[in-house]
């Protein structure tokens, strides 16, 4: 329905109204268009504010709902073994994470890496059905079945830092890229040993998918290196007095040895140690995962050379958003890595580098 009044039978600059798209504003000096647009930009005012005002209560009201899926409730977190740096690392990003949605964290843990030790605490963890779990498996075998029981139990399941041989019952699986951090510990420890003799392997724990992918990814990228002989490795079950006494065997069996990957922090300490005792630090070059303080204070004295420094913190915060996002029914990413940082002697002091440094002590 439209209607209009004559121009000319109004006083003027007195009268205005919209009616039916068309303006009968006139006043004596403004053309009827442009109160036309003037109305037209103050309806487009008024709709725009009512959408954003529709726009932010269904937020508000989604992020409440979503809010009410995770404060409160608990996440317990289950590291591959308690105190040390790298597991504390992760710690720290996981309650940092934590705290933006109100989780509750638990740590659950045993003294060493053992699938033995860590199946009871998941049998426990599962008994208090938590809202989520955050697990290192300890053997990506043996651990299926404890974790499939957690899951089975209604539990968001993340896995950080190792990997179950099947990871389609869990919601995401989240690491270093390890194949490609052995690769890189195979370039840093040939340049150590200019390229050529022999080298060797100290693998923290067959069976535990970090030390197995480290280990093939250095042995697959060794090969590269023609004059570099690869005479195999040994197992350190985490151990480091059994990495070093795996060193001075080696050492006697190949007095040339040029060369040791150490798949993580305890190996590379064993490692250390062995050369000590058979007077060879700096002689015979050292590549080792991870970043504690042992770590870095070994490299300043030249007992190794080079460290592959992992992102503990973000991989926790990382786990933390998955369990968040599955609890309220946003998408997961099944699989995410993350890098690694090589530390040698020369970029140490470098801010950036020191940012990989592991920590016992969250802020
Ligand atoms: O190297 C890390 C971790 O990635 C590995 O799975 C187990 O050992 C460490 O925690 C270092 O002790």
């Amino acid at each position: 329905m439209k209607t209009s009044f004559p121009l000319n039978s109004m006083p003027a600059g007195s009268l205005t109204c919209n009616v039916g798209f068309r303006s009968a504003t006139a006043t004596a000096n403004k053309p009827a268009t442009s109160i036309m647009d003037a109305s037209k930009r103050y309806l487009s005012v008024i709709l725009a504010m009512s959408a954003s005002v529709l726009i932010l209560s269904a937020w508000t009201i989604a992020a409440r709902a979503a809010d009410s899926d995770t404060q409160g409730k608990t996440v317990v977190f289950v590291p591959g073994v308690m105190g040390n740096a790298f597991y504390v690392s992760m710690e720290c990003g996981i309650r940092a994470e934590a705290a933006k949605y109100g989780f509750k964290i638990d740590i659950q843990g045993a003294p060493q890496f053992d699938p033995s030790l860590q199946t009871p605490i998941v049998n426990a963890v599962v008994a208090a059905k938590p809202a989520g779990l955050l697990i290192a498996p300890t053997d990506s075998k043996a651990m299926f079945v404890p974790i499939l029981q957690a899951v089975n139990a209604g539990i968001k399941v993340a896995l950080v830092d190792t990997t179950l041989a099947d990871t389609s019952k869990v919601i995401t699986a989240i690491a270093t890229d390890n194949t490609a951090g052995g690769a890189a510990a195979a370039d840093a420890l040939a340049k150590l040993v200019g390229e050529k003799g022999e080298v060797m392997v100290i693998a923290f724990q067959a069976g535990a998918s970090t030390s197995d992918q480290r280990q093939k990814g250095f042995e697959d990228e060794i090969k590269k290196y023609p004059n570099i002989k690869y005479i195999g490795f040994q197992i350190s079950n985490n151990d480091p007095s059994k990495a070093a006494a795996e060193v001075g065997s080696t050492l006697a069996a190949h007095p040339d040895l040029a060369g040791i990957f150490a798949t993580n922090d305890r190996s590379a300490e064993g490692a250390a140690t062995g050369l000590r005792v058979a007077d060879k630090v700096g002689a015979v070059k050292v590549v080792g995962f991870d970043a504690g303080d042992t770590q870095i204070r070994q490299l300043k004295d030249g007992l190794v050379q080079a460290l592959i420094a992992q992102r503990p913190y973000q991989i926790g915060v990382d786990g933390v958003d998955a369990i968040a996002n599955a609890l309220t029914g946003k998408s997961v990413e099944h699989s995410v890595t993350t890098d690694t940082v090589t530390i040698t002697k020369d970029n140490l002091q470098e801010p950036e580098i020191q940012k990989a440094f592991y920590t016992l002590k969250c802020d």
